[in-house]
């Protein structure tokens, strides 16, 4: 008799409930089903790692894995959607609701470790011989809970539950060790699945734990609490995620993090590496590693003291390893975020990597001025100066490849933020303009519109090939284009229902859905964009009769707990949320709506129900962005600048297809050396009234003063920074024009709906999966090893 799925699962969630199937819970049901697939692949995947042994083989560094929900994309990777659909209905409860269980694990901030994740999906997809390597925090991100419109933070004990995609491998245990202590690193492997392959990639994630199970000296000398605290201070090296991800702080723990998942990776890369080729000669040859952004830079001298101190080899024969081995990215151009350590710090937690990291800046030196480069320039170049360590010094100095995230951001690093090293080594840059991946973003969150697909493409093949697409970018006929709005429609009626549920706030389904999701920075203008609510709020209300399309304007953003500009830009937008949904003369017409919370799983519900995707940072400091990829996918138009990759979308689908304002990177700086804001504030019909808001009691900071800082800080350089920095009130009537055209051109559905097919069929080239393509084969040289 052989087993079937739903046979296995019932087994599994009997062993986590220890009760009948009608005993259990939904949570147990979805322990059952999760154990039942990493039991479907236990065998294949233990085949990929042998298959990818001995070849050459690609290493990613990241402090950060955003990986949202396991189980679903697993179910459609596998095939096993109907097998779990039937397990669930023999349970007697649905599928989704089993799903909507799941914790998401998020292992990361934003963009950065998403994209991470999505790199590890193509990579497994694309049978590319790859790991992921980073921590296994026990907190995730922390929950953000809107309190009277104020954000409060939650920890976010995302495993305690149990979670059976993560595998304990004692067995490969490393030690790392600081100045102060020694710690155990225990890896947690995450089997990564790809659609329509055999093939089952790894995600390994390092845990922190006590050297000894305990202390029994210091039991038995009466010193057992201290021998506890002992314990729990290796451990908190795991314990959580660092929310900042804009701002360099030099926390000790922080960079004691980072330490600890590079050494326990790379000892346990040397070791395989010895154990499969006879000698550390050759790893550069097998082993490849791509450091994702600064983070485990000290990846570089932890190589260099393993290769000298633990393998014997003199420091040219390990330079030369090393600088074969490393590729660094580059995700910002924000001078704020870039990390420099304090030399004290450094020398306090590991004394024998600053020797090193000194040793590499004395060559540095020696190497530029031979070079001819002078002392200024060689100084501040140097990986060591000032007294702080230079983390992206050290990478650019280290490196063979240098990429930026965007074709924009590309020739900006090459220009300024990097120039120097571009003058020296061109040949190191490259770009490597960011990708999302469509299963999770295309073929898992919007089943309608990739039904749509498969019936225009005649199969799915699209789902591995997003280019497949293009071909029918002209197949869009009056049926294709219905069809397209009813699924939109659908997904937009499907979106009103969980809101509604989640957060108790009814929208209407026949409004404009215009959508920011993403982290609340400054730059990114979440502010210019409330402004323009505003704006229009205060025009419908001078003149009831206004022809203006209904519309809602959907929010989503976590700040950083100690960002207090952009807490108070929260503060703000929940404010008019609240003037717009309680005033009746509105009603019907506008509503905000701020998505609590917002994270991967959410993320996967807004998108596909999007019409109008806002992409508006101020131009030269998004570095790439990949919400506008997935937006882009789901058939929303793009509303934005000049900026990251919105650049090469705009390239892509033409300028009938998106809707594009405001200063370019290259104007800026002319516009700013004349720019007044007081002026603009003045001149701009409208804006001028709704600054007033912020300040004339109309919005209600609870006379905490965060208003008045908001306004005071567009208006006024506080010194060493210019007024309104982000140049919001100057692309303020850019934006309101191109917002308001667009919310008119919405009314002639058939042409939107094409616009919205042109953009859907040429996203091809945002798939994750052909910026996987262009590492493996123009950085990493890799090939597709299937098992
Ligand atoms: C650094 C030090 C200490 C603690 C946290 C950090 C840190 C963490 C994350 C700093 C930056 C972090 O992320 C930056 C980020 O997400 N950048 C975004 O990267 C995306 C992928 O390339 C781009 O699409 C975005 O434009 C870019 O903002």
């Amino acid at each position: 008799m052989t087993e079937t799925f739903t046979d296995i699962a019932a087994a599994h969630t009997r062993a986590a409930s220890g009760r009948s199937i009608a005993a259990s819970t939904r949570m147990e049901m979805w322990q059952g089903l999760s154990a039942s697939v990493v039991d479907r692949i236990a065998e294949r995947w233990q085949a990929t790692h042998e298959a990818y042994r001995a070849g050459r083989r690609q290493h990613y560094f990241s402090a950060e894995f955003l990986m949202g929900r396991a189980l679903l994309n697993n179910l459609l990777n596998l095939g096993l959607l109907d097998d779990a659909e039937a397990a669930a209905a023999s349970f007697g409860v649905e599928l989704s609701d089993i799903l909507e269980q799941e914790p998401d694990a998020a292992l990361g901030n934003g963009g950065l470790g998403r994209l991470a994740a999505c790199f590890l999906d193509s990579c497994a997809t694309q049978d590319l011989p790859v790991v992921g390597y980073g921590i296994l925090y026990r907190y995730g991100l922390f929950k953000q809970l809107f309190e009277a419109g104020y954000q409060k933070e939650a920890p976010d004990a995302w495993m305690e539950e149990g979670y059976p995609f993560v595998i304990r491998h004692e067995e490969d245990q490393r030690f790392v060790t600081y100045a102060d202590m020694t710690v155990r690193a225990i890896p947690y492997d995450m089997p990564i699945t790809g659609y329509g392959t055999d093939n089952v990639g790894t995600l390994r994630l390092w845990r922190a734990e006590p050297m000894e199970e305990f202390d029994y000296d210091a039991f038995n000398s009466q010193r057992f609490t201290d021998a506890i605290v002992e314990r729990e201070r290796t451990s908190d090296i795991s314990r959580v995620l660092y929310p900042n991800d804009s701002t360099f702080e030099g926390k000790v723990l922080r960079v004691r993090q980072q330490y600890f998942f590079v050494s326990a990776s790379l000892q346990q890369m040397v070791d395989n590496h010895i154990e499969v080729h006879g000698d550390v000669t050759s790893f550069a040859d097998y082993n490849c590693i791509q450091l994702n952004d600064t983070h485990p830079v000290l990846a570089i001298p932890e190589l260099m003291r393993l290769l000298m101190d633990e393998h014997g080899l003199g420091w040219e024969d390990a330079w030369d390893i090393v600088s074969e081995t490393f590729a660094y990215t580059n995700h910002t151009v924000l001078a704020e975020a870039l990390e420099q350590w304090e030399v004290s710090i450094f020398d306090r937690l590991f004394p024998r990597l600053t020797e090193i990291v000194y040793e590499i800046d004395r060559r540095f030196r020696q190497d530029m001025s031979e070079r001819g480069l002078d002392g200024a320039r060689i100084d501040y170049m140097a990986p060591v100066s000032g007294g702080k360590v230079h983390m992206a010094w050290i990478a650019c100095y280290a490196a063979f490849s240098i990429n930026g995230v965007a074709a924009l951001h590309t020739e900006i690093i090459k220009r300024e933020t990097l120039k120097d090293w571009h003058d020296v080594w061109p040949e190191r840059f490259n770009n490597k303009t960011n990708g999302v991946t469509p299963r999770r973003w295309l073929n898992q969150c919007n089943p309608r519109l990739a039904r749509l697909l498969t019936e225009v493409t005649g199969s799915d093949d699209w789902v591995r090939d997003l280019d497949v697409l293009a071909t029918v970018a002209d197949a869009a006929d009056d049926d294709v284009l219905a069809q397209l709005m009813e699924v939109k429609h659908a997904n937009k009626v499907e979106f009103a229902r969980w809101i509604k549920d989640r957060q108790g706030i009814t929208i209407d389904p026949e409004a404009i859905f215009d959508v920011q999701i993403k982290r609340l920075h400054e730059y990114k203008r979440q502010l210019l964009n409330i402004m323009y609510v505003l704006d229009l709020y205060f025009r419908i209300k001078d003149d009831p009769t206004l022809d203006v399309p209904k519309r809602v304007f959907i929010f989503g953003a976590k700040a950083a707990p100690g960002y207090v500009r952009a807490k108070a830009i929260i503060k703000l937008i929940n404010e008019v949320a609240r003037l717009v949904n309680d005033d009746a003369d509105v009603a019907g017409r506008l509503c905000v709506v701020f998505v609590e919370n917002y994270n991967v799983s959410p993320a996967e519900k807004i998108i596909p129900a999007a019409d109008v995707s806002e992409q508006i940072s101020m131009a030269g400091k998004e570095a790439s962005g990949t919400s506008n990829m997935k937006f882009m996918m789901n058939g929303a138009l793009t509303l934005g600048t000049l900026d990251g990759a919105n650049v090469e979308i705009l390239d892509a689908v033409g300028e009938d297809n998106a809707y594009i304002f405001g200063a370019t990177e290259d104007e800026l700086p002319d516009l700013r050396r004349t720019y007044d804001p007081k002026q603009a504030t003045e001149q701009v019909p409208g804006l001028k009234r709704v600054m007033d808001a912020f300040v004339d009691g109309t919005l209600s900071d609870d006379g905490s003063g965060m208003f008045h800082d908001l306004h005071w800080s567009l208006l006024n350089s506080n010194g060493y920074e210019p007024a309104d920095v982000y140049y919001l009130l100057g692309d303020f009537a850019a934006y309101r024009e191109a917002r308001d055209r667009m919310a008119a051109d919405y009314a002639d559905q058939k042409s939107w709906a094409r616009k919205c097919w042109n953009n859907i069929t040429a996203s091809g080239r945002f798939s994750s999966d052909r910026t996987i393509r262009d590492y493996a084969n123009e950085v990493w040289k890799i090939a597709p090893t299937a098992i």
